[in-house]
């Protein structure tokens, strides 16, 4: 029986409170109004952004589904929706493209104005939410919510892909693998025969690791205070790892007296004030570019000298890998199914939904890169 324009009852990972476990729950889940569509979820990974709702270092309104890395199947589609029709694979972004704002009409800035990630509302983009638990509206996430067996997403948020893509894969390129590939080559762009440094080395880290490396960097330093990262960081591609524990100086004095006055590229995939100031200045003070991928504390502010850019290092950052979305998604995909790129390495762990919460504490233990859970 179709569930087309019904309301669909089932199983979400739902936050309640700040720093507790998910809570596996029934909840109701809406059809999707127009230009919206429900995507049954097959597969999602657990970013570190999903953990940062978690300890509060991302604002979020509460209670709140999060997940923003995912895979699954158009369920129903609202009025108006022409881009997918049910049982199409997609890949839900958590950054939209929306075609017609200032940014997506930027050639080279992704950042679409339709986006719930600077000041959260936690809603869909006409302000209200599809999910209902305990009689309890519940927030969205980044307008995707991929922790539910079912979720609402605008038609802007969301990718049709190869119907053949394994979706317990390409998941990873709904955050982890894009974001840190575009970081390297789309918002560094890194040269052919450059030197370049990685601080951390998550699932995002090794995918910039992994970028440097298609991009023909000669020198590529992975950065991390735990060690049990180096042999999969070198497997993707680092030429060197170190770990700021072993120096006394800081790191990066060791890493400008590595590379003759710093890198040409730095990224840092932390998410730290500290390992940023790292990042930034073990870039070359004339040449270097760094790069801020990680999400640092919303409510944290650096204080940097200026002589620090005066003398030509270049600094910025970027969301999602700097693509544009919904044209990129399905291109990416593609690119992994001609065999482009591997995801399997970062796939440390495969999991059911239900243990949700033992992934995260996989995560937090330092024990796994990518935890994919299965629906
Ligand atoms: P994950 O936690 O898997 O990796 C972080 C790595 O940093 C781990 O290997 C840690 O051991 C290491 N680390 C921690 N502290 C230090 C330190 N002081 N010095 C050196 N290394 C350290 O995280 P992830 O790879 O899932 O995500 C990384 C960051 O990227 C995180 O902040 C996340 O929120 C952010 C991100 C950004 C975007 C975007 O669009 N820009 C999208 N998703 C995630
Ligand atoms: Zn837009
Ligand atoms: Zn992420």
């Amino acid at each position: 029986m179709s569930t087309a324009g019904k309301v669909i009852k089932c199983k979400a990972a739902v936050l309640w409170e700040l720093n507790k476990p998910f809570s596996i729950e029934e909840v109701e889940v809406a059809p999707p109004k127009a230009y919206e569509v429900r995507v049954k979820i097959v597969a999602a990974g657990i970013c570190r952004s999903d953990d940062h709702v978690i300890s509060g270092h991302i604002e979020s309104p509460l209670p709140v589904i999060v997940g923003h890395e995912a895979a699954g199947i158009v369920e129903s589609i609202g009025e108006g929706v022409t881009t997918v029709k049910p049982g199409d694979k997609v890949i839900p972004l958590f950054t939209p493209q929306c075609g017609k704002c200032r940014t997506c009409k930027h050639p080279e800035s992704n950042f679409c104005l339709k986006n719930d990630l600077g000041k959260p509302r936690g809603t869909m983009q006409d302000g209200t939410t599809r999910f209902t638990c305990r009689g309890k509206p519940v927030y969205h996430f980044v307008g995707i919510s991929t922790f539910s067996e079912y979720t609402v997403v605008n038609e802007n948020a969301v990718a049709k892909i190869d119907a053949a893509a394994p979706l317990e894969k390409v998941c990873l390129i709904g955050c982890g693998f894009s974001t840190g590939y575009g970081s390297a080559v789309k918002i560094a762009k890194v040269t052919p025969g450059s030197s370049c440094a990685v601080f951390g080395l998550g699932g995002v880290g090794l995918s910039v690791i992994m970028g440097c490396k298609a991009a023909g960097a000669a020198r590529i330093i992975a950065v991390d205070i735990n060690k049990g990262k180096f042999a999969k960081a070198k497997e993707l591609g680092a030429t060197e790892c170190i770990n700021p524990q072993d120096h006394k100086k800081p790191i990066h004095e060791v890493i400008t007296e590595m590379t003759d006055g710093g890198v040409d590229f730095s990224f840092e995939v932390i998410g730290r004030l500290d390992t940023l100031m790292s990042a930034l200045l073990c870039c070359h003070e004339a040449c270097g570019t760094s790069v801020v991928v990680g999400v640092p504390p919303g409510s944290n502010t650096l204080s940097v000298n200026p002589l620090v850019l005066l003398t030509g290092r270049t600094w910025k950052g970027g969301i999602f890998g700097g693509y544009k979305s919904k044209e990129s998604v399905p291109k990416l995909v593609a690119d992994f199914m001609a065999k482009k790129f591997p995801l399997d390495p970062l796939i440390t762990n495969v999991m059911p939904f239900e243990k949700i919460n033992e992934g995260f504490d996989l995560l937090r233990s330092g024990k796994s890169i990518r935890t994919v859970l299965t629906f």
